[in-house]
């Protein structure tokens, strides 16, 4: 990778790092695998970057999402919710926690905004862009508009959840959308992986590496 991105000098252009939190790092509660080979890479490409957004998974306690809300179930079992299907998760990401902080390491003093998500109680959210009732709203939308940005692309964790849907999201909210692929790891339970990418397919969004940066 060049010392610095044509691509993230460009104002209309901004980074979304994706919940690189110390659950979805090894030993963490919910960890993805090479989890931590991510930070390294955001932090350099960030670097190149003018605009750069930070997302949380931000649950309270007793989420809707954790297998220990439902008695008798267990983790990545799905269950019928209102919105939709949900997996089932270890408990993770609770507001405030240790395990909900950025990583260890991440060192990105630029980012200008942090968007948490999952916050409300009976909703998960794996999207940065909208609620899993796919109608609530982060706010992120309007703020990337208001700042004249119109061009996204993420990395971080994990592929096959927040990233491919905050991707898909962004696509169909006519953002240019470029997921960094290579600066991602996936969870990958019960095919998500493959599902995820031709989803984000379908949806005009770009799969990328670091060395196009
Ligand atoms: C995520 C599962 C549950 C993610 C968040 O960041 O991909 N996955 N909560
Ligand atoms: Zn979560």
């Amino acid at each position: 990778m060049r010392a610095t991105s044509s691509i993230g000098e460009n104002p209309r252009v901004a980074l979304l790092l994706v919940d690189l939190q110390v659950d979805f790092l090894p030993g963490g509660s919910l960890a993805v695998a090479g989890g931590d080979e991510v930070v390294p890479l955001a932090n350099r490409v960030a670097s190149t970057f003018r605009n750069v957004i930070l997302t949380q998974d931000w649950h309270p306690a007793g989420h809707v999402s954790f297998a220990t809300s439902h008695p008798g179930r267990a983790p990545f079992e799905v269950i019928d919710l209102p919105y939709g299907p949900q997996v089932l998760w270890p408990d993770h990401c609770v507001q405030g926690t240790a395990g909900a902080a950025f990583a260890p390491g991440l060192d990105v003093p630029h980012a200008h905004m942090i968007v948490r998500k999952g916050v409300h109680a009976g909703i998960d959210s794996y999207s940065t862009f909208y609620e899993a009732d796919r109608v609530t709203p982060t706010g992120l939308t309007g703020a990337l508009r208001d700042r004249g940005i119109d061009h996204v692309c993420l990395m971080g964790l994990a592929t096959d959840f927040c990233v491919a849907w905050s991707a898909v999201d962004a696509a169909r909210h006519r953002f240019r959308t470029q997921v960094i692929l290579d600066g991602c790891r996936a969870i990958d339970a019960n095919g998500s992986l493959a599902r995820a990418q031709a989803d984000m397919a379908a949806a005009g969004v770009e799969l990328i590496g670091l060395a196009d940066l």
